[in-house]
């Protein structure tokens, strides 16, 4: 049972994310318990946290008021949201407005009003929880498209604060931005922040160039100056990834027989090509399984010797466009194997479902080629994991020009997943290169993944907001 009280202490860190990094669950006793949920967020704050008396506030999944408890050292601080704002500040201004645009319009984004109204109120009390629980002067971490009014919510009722926010997915060019009917208030309420914080410079650069045009705001280079002589900063922190822990969890022995098992289970296929995804529309999962499809139907590889796994965590089932994007995948995977697999052989196994990380290292270490070709991504992390975990330098990476990562990853076999005879004749590169070339390009990729770190990204950002105050 976490301890539990209504009177938490003042914080002089609070991260103020959408969801608290542990799920709930209630033994047949009828008693609480609470699990940390693994996150890249998690690991990475979780010491900067203990060291500041930090605090987390965040949805707790559920409708009901909880009390702030501790939970293994963290200070956690749960935020209700009813079934109804579940259904129109997540799952719809969130997942269904937010996302898709942000995501070059992959999917068409929706505008409902009484979903902004949601969103708008959640904001809302998210930034009246971080107002009581920080400290004077204390430093709250804002994270994510779903809290961008926080920042200027928070400095009203407390200028004393710094106030960092960062965005862990794209930002659209004024183009694509400028349709949203309520852009005034996204950016006015971003601008709360000291420091702004993206993935990528070309992000930043977009959010100079609306808050010029759309709020006339004067900027230099990346500053943005406010009438009342505050500054916002903005600037990019590309997010990474615990590659030493990853690293260490890969080399452990039980990983190493748990990779070869897979092989095994699989028949010892001579390739192993692998993608690993939240099973989203903007990952590019339909196109790789179309490219491979072809290239098995084309005879360019044998299907006695190649096969693809695809692992897809479910995600946002509850929204209209993953539903039908599921359906697409299953008709794909089924497709392709009825037509071209026979009995004891399926060119594409695919697994709908969520991992522990053992498992996902133990299929890292397994994967010959792991294939990621989001249509736009804002970082992916699974990129650097794979790397973190070919600590023999072995494998291919074939990544999509789309994604954050192939600005650090240089050494990747970069595609177009538009192009889907790009992605084919990527695949087969990746898939016939040789171990010279392979151990070359992984070497790099890997000391740029060991070097920027998850620990280096928190405390990179975190010095900056610091730095400008
Ligand atoms: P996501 O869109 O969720 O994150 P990504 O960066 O790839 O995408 O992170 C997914 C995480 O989930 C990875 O750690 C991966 O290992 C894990 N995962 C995926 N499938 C899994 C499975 N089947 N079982 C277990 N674990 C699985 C958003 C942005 C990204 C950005 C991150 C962090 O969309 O662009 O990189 O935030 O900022």
């Amino acid at each position: 049972m976490p301890s539990s009280s209504s009177t938490i202490s003042q914080a002089d860190l609070v991260v103020v994310a959408n969801r608290l990094p542990v799920d709930r669950t209630v033994d047949d006793a009828g008693t609480t318990h609470w699990q940390t949920s693994p996150g890249g967020l998690v690991t990475a704050l979780e010491p900067v946290m203990r060291k500041n008396a930090g605090a987390w506030i965040g949805w707790h999944g559920a409708d009901d008021d909880v009390d702030p408890f501790e939970h293994e050292g963290l200070s956690l601080v749960p935020v209700p949201l009813s079934v109804q704002e579940v259904e129109e500040y997540y799952e719809g201004f969130s997942n269904s407005t937010l996302w898709p645009l942000y995501h070059d319009v992959i999917a068409a984004p929706k505008f409902h009003r009484e979903w902004w109204d949601a969103y708008v109120a959640v904001n809302r009390r998210f930034a009246d929880r971080a107002v009581e629980v920080a400290a004077e002067g204390a430093v709250v971490w804002i994270q994510d498209y779903q809290l961008q009014l926080v920042p200027q919510m928070l400095r009203e009722q407390r200028p004393d604060l710094r106030i960092g926010f960062f965005l862990h997915i794209p930002f659209p060019p004024a183009e694509l931005f400028n349709q949203i009917p309520w852009r005034r208030q996204l950016l006015e309420g971003l601008l709360g922040a000291d420091l702004v914080g993206f993935q990528l410079p070309g992000a930043a650069t977009n959010f100079v160039r609306l808050i010029r045009s759309r709020v006339g705001h004067r900027t230099t280079r990346n500053t943005i100056h406010l009438p009342d002589g505050r500054n916002v900063d903005t600037r990019a922190f590309p997010i990474s990834i615990d590659s030493a822990g990853l690293e260490e969890m890969a080399r452990e022995p039980e990983t190493q027989q748990r990779a070869r098992e897979i092989r095994d289970n699989l028949g010892n296929p001579k390739t192993l090509l692998l993608g690993v995804d939240r099973l989203d529309y903007t990952k590019g999962i339909t196109q790789r399984l179309r490219a491979f499809g072809e290239l098995v139907a084309d005879g360019a590889v044998d299907a006695d010797e190649v096969m693809f796994v695809q692992v897809a965590t479910p995600s946002r089932e509850r929204v209209e466009q993953y539903r039908v994007l599921r359906d697409d995948i299953d008709r794909l995977v089924g497709r392709v194997n009825g037509d071209l697999g026979h009995i004891g052989r399926q060119p594409i196994t695919y697994l709908h479902t969520s991992y522990p990380r053992t498992e996902m290292a133990a299929l890292f270490r397994a994967a010959d080629v792991m294939v990621v070709t989001p249509l736009r991504d804002g970082m992916n992390l699974v990129a650097k994991e794979y790397v973190a975990c070919k600590y023999d330098d072995k494998g291919a990476l074939v990544l999509s020009e789309f994604a954050g990562a192939s600005a650090e990853l240089k050494q990747a076999f970069h595609v177009n997943p538009y192009d889907i005879n790009g992605l084919k004749s990527t695949l087969l590169a990746a898939m016939r290169a040789d171990s010279r070339d392979l151990s070359r390009r992984m070497r790099a990729m890997r000391r740029q993944v060991s070097e920027h770190d998850i620990a280096k990204w928190a405390s990179d950002f975190l010095s900056e907001l610091r730095r400008t105050a």
